[in-house]
């Protein structure tokens, strides 16, 4: 931000910037630990295992020792690590103990590889303008591990693209690209990755890939040309060795290492690290706001996210653009104060006053947003590109064609095999003791490769999420008639054309391909699978077009790997179904099997009969599975009691019996009372179907319900829950606009609609970091680069919708749009998408009602 200044005039850049680098840099104060546990000056915070490897996927790129450069997180996985470039599913040590002493300003971690009984222990220390890193060893580096085990700092390639580095003084530049030498080594050298698995497909040869250090050094300048980006790193010891991970896997990192010496113990490697810091470096205001625009009537609140050192001003402006490109102030108007949310200050600018359709600019200081308009008809297109683009992209087992492009082939036509019993799979499937199928291990399963959608940015059929997705999609057709035709299917020829109507409704036709791999599940293995997946690692990290995750071609142990007779194939690479039975499981697809049903009907009269049968063999096999369970296990199994409800809702709505009503009436009020947040959206999912006496005890829920609506004003600037965890919230705030919509249909006295305008503000850009939408298309601005199946191309696909922002710990909120690989961030799942159809459906229901 303070650079601008000095850009005028290019003459004056030069001398401004010599200016810059030569008296603002000796300045920077010293680092001080803060209350928060870490260390702060402004422009560089110093994190040490503030975050710590959770396991989940195991490498998150959100651990160890990190830096917060100018607002920007540049460095994370500071760590003693085993490669010199880890992948994701490579060895993380363990944090045994942090201590943060506030007395000597110090931080001290403990880490462990349990597998090599190997400790290590680092300190932290303010020192100069930096800080100093020590590492300690009360035993010698396990043999082992000698030449391996070293210290990695990991740096963010993106904000390193197009800079250069100085190391003792020699010039080398980042490489936008990899292209650095790399040797093959026997496998017998390896360090095993997580649980016996492989990144690498080796080809048989038994051979694995290191890459070779881009230099070597003991003092390191990286990007000295941009004062918010130079950081020095020296090493008093070892070298300093610069590595390039993304010649291993896309979502690589550059790496700083130095290996720790064998033999030794006590003090064994010192670097000083030394991130500039711009002196009274502020970061510039993010004026957040909704980048599809408002209707006239509603309340329009910008959010303004102010550094916590920066001091607020009094006002800001609206202005309208007017056909011939003049800014007219329409508004000028107080600030309100809100308060501190995480790290920085927010300030609110109502501007609900203006009300004449056109387009407008919200100005702050110097800053003015980009155009957006105010209209009756804002959120009518919102829905079309996740429908019309994002969905047919996701579907399984067929071609799709846009236009000019092929987005995949037909692919995974050698589904599945039988997943053998005793199995843990690293996309967290679980094989029981029993395959509860009448199938050996590894024995083909027919007819399931029909039907279905990608998970996300993975490529694996994940049962429940396909339930979800029916379910949203029924209640989207029922209750919001998208009708609209913009996709052709053609199954004989497995063919999806993009832009091409065919006569059908897309909704319908997505609903009917869900369906399809559902009722497959059930009819042919007898009940639904967990999932559907490939077996190795080294496939399951896949990129480019789904056709090549597998041959294509059914396994044939009769061949050797990698030969075939054209029409099987001795590669063990079919995906596997995890197929143990588990009650929770078979009540949601009973649920999502019974709302399809309805929706199928007149339409694909086959599909619809069978799905209802399968949806009722379910429940009733349902029923005496349960008496077997003892009530440990009906504990153990969390989503149990939750699925019931929704299974016997659905068959009440499709068969009307009875007994489905009062089985659901007697699940659903006990949980209303321990978790109405979570059950008040199928409680009123169930409201128009219901007798009197239920519709009135959930009337008598919502002042309590309407309450707690609005504890989220007083928790963030945004009114909406922005939750915690190594998922951002995305999905929960569609899920409260989405209640919030029913809530206001059935009772508009105590729910008002800006119940819901609130979630769709959120979601479309007023929320903390940045101003882009978290759906790609929709908005003026919205997310360029997502966690999809396209993500090493740092592209998006139209309509996907992002789970947004990861709060990481202490007070850091992110989500990246110059780094496709967080997931928590960037990870558009199929469940995600389908809801906020729903949502896209109820905005525009809600213009109808008011
Ligand atoms: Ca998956
Ligand atoms: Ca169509
Ligand atoms: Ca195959």
């Amino acid at each position: 931000m303070q650079l601008k200044i000095y850009l005028p005039k290019p003459v004056m850049m030069v001398m401004a910037l010599i200016f810059c680098l030569s008296s603002l840099r000796g300045t920077a104060q010293k680092l001080k630990l803060n209350k928060l546990g870490y260390f702060e000056t402004p422009g560089v915070n110093v994190l040490v295992f503030s975050n710590q490897y959770n396991g989940i996927f195991q490498d998150e790129k959100t651990a160890g020792v990190e830096l917060i450069h100018h607002g920007v997180r540049t460095i994370t996985g500071g760590a003693v690590r085993l490669q010199n470039t880890p992948e994701q599913w490579d060895l993380v040590p363990t944090l045994v103990n942090r201590k943060v002493d506030s007395v000597n300003h110090q931080i001290d971690v403990t880490m462990r590889y349990a597998d090599y009984d190997f400790d290590s222990r680092i300190t932290v220390t303010p020192k100069g303008n930096g800080v100093e890193l020590n590492l300690y060893l009360d035993k010698p580096v396990p043999e082992k591990l000698a030449g391996r085990a070293g210290f990695n700092l990991e740096i963010i390639p993106s904000a390193y693209f197009e800079k250069t580095f100085l190391i003792d003084g020699k010039p080398g530049e980042f490489p936008l690209y990899p292209a650095g030498l790399t040797k093959m080594l026997p496998s017998s050298q390896k360090i095993p990755q997580f649980a016996g698995h492989s990144t690498f497909d080796d080809r048989g040869r038994n051979e694995f890939i290191e890459p070779a250090p881009l230099a070597t050094g003991k003092t390191l300048v990286m990007a000295p040309e941009d004062p918010e980006r130079t950081i020095k790193i020296q090493s008093f010891d070892a070298d300093l060795k610069l590595f390039d991970g993304r010649s291993l896997a896309q979502n690589g990192w550059f790496i700083v290492r130095s290996l720790l010496p064998a033999g030794k113990t006590g003090k064994v490697l010192t670097w000083y690290i030394e991130p500039n810091a711009v002196p009274g470096w502020k970061r510039a205001p993010v004026i957040e706001f909704s980048q599809v625009g408002y209707r006239p009537e509603q309340q329009k609140t910008a959010v303004i996210e102010l550094d916590k050192n920066d001091t607020p001003l009094q006002t800001a402006t609206l202005f309208e653009i007017t056909p011939d490109g003049k800014y007219v102030e329409r508004l000028k108007a107080a600030v309100q104060h809100w308060g501190q949310f995480t790290r920085y200050n927010y300030l609110k600018f109502d501007f609900s006053s203006v009300k004449k359709a056109g387009l407008y600019v919200i100005a702050y200081g110097d800053q003015k947003t980009n155009a957006f308009p105010i209209n009756a008809n804002v959120y009518e297109n919102i829905g079309h590109p996740t429908m019309d683009v994002w969905f047919p992209v996701q579907m399984d087992h067929m071609m799709v064609n846009e236009a000019y492009r092929v987005w995949h082939g037909a692919p995974f036509l050698d589904d599945a095999l039988q997943a053998p019993p005793n199995h843990q799979h690293f996309d967290t499937y679980q094989m029981g003791p029993t395959t509860d199928t009448k199938y050996k291990p590894l024995e083909r399963i027919p007819g399931l490769n029909v039907g279905g959608w990608f998970d996300a940015g993975d490529f694996d059929i994940e049962t429940p999420s396909h339930c979800s997705v029916v379910l949203n999609f029924v209640e989207a057709w029922e209750n919001f008639k998208i009708d609209r035709d913009e996709t052709y299917v053609d199954y004989p020829t497995r063919y999806v054309d993009i832009h091409r109507p065919d006569g059908k409704p897309d909704l319908l036709q997505q609903i009917e391909h869900g369906t399809l791999n559902l009722v497959a599940q059930v009819v042919n293995i007898g009940h639904p699978a967990r999932g559907i997946i490939v077996p190795n690692l080294h496939q399951y990290h896949h990129l480019g077009d789904a056709v090549n995750e597998t041959d294509n071609l059914p396994y044939n142990a009769s061949l050797k790997p990698y030969q075939t007779d054209g029409k099987s194939s001795g590669t063990m690479d079919d995906r596997w179904a995890f197929t143990t039975r588990n009650i929770a499981l078979d009540y949601q697809a009973t649920a999502a099997l019974a709302a399809a049903s309805r929706a199928l009907k007149g339409y694909n009269d086959t599909l619809s009969a069978k799905s209802l049968q399968s949806a009722l063999k379910l429940w009733h096999e349902d029923d005496s599975l349960k008496m077997h369970m003892d009530s440990a296990a009906r504990a153990r199994n969390r989503f149990l009691a939750g699925n019931e409800m929704l299974a016997a809702l659905q068959l009440y709505i499709t068969t009307k019996d009875q007994q489905y009503a009062d089985h659901f009436k007697k699940l659903i009020m006990p949980m209303l009372d321990r978790f109405p947040g979570f059950v008040m959206i199928s409680a009123l999912h169930a409201y128009p179907y219901m007798d009197k006496d239920y519709q009135d005890k959930i009337a008598a829920y919502m002042q309590k319900y309407k309450a707690s609506c609005d504890e989220y004003d007083k928790q963030n600037p945004y009114g909406v829950p922005v939750t915690p965890g190594g998922w951002g919230g995305s999905g929960q705030v569609i899920n409260y606009a989405i209640t919030n919509y029913y809530a206001n249909k059935y009772f508009p006295n105590i729910i008002g609609p800006e119940y819901v305008y609130k979630g769709l503000n959120y979601i479309f850009g007023c929320h903390p970091y940045s101003n882009l939408s978290f759906v790609s298309a929709v908005g003026v601005r919205s997310k360029k680069v997502t966690y999809g199946n396209n993500r090493a191309d740092f592209r998006f696909i139209a309509g996907g919708v992002v789970p947004g922002i990861l709060l990481l710990k202490p007070d850091f909120p992110e989500n990246k749009e110059d780094w496709p690989f967080f997931w928590g961030e960037n990870e558009v799942t199929i469940a995600g998408c389908a809801q906020y159809i729903v949502l896209s459906g109820a905005a525009n229901q809600l213009g109808q009602h008011n």
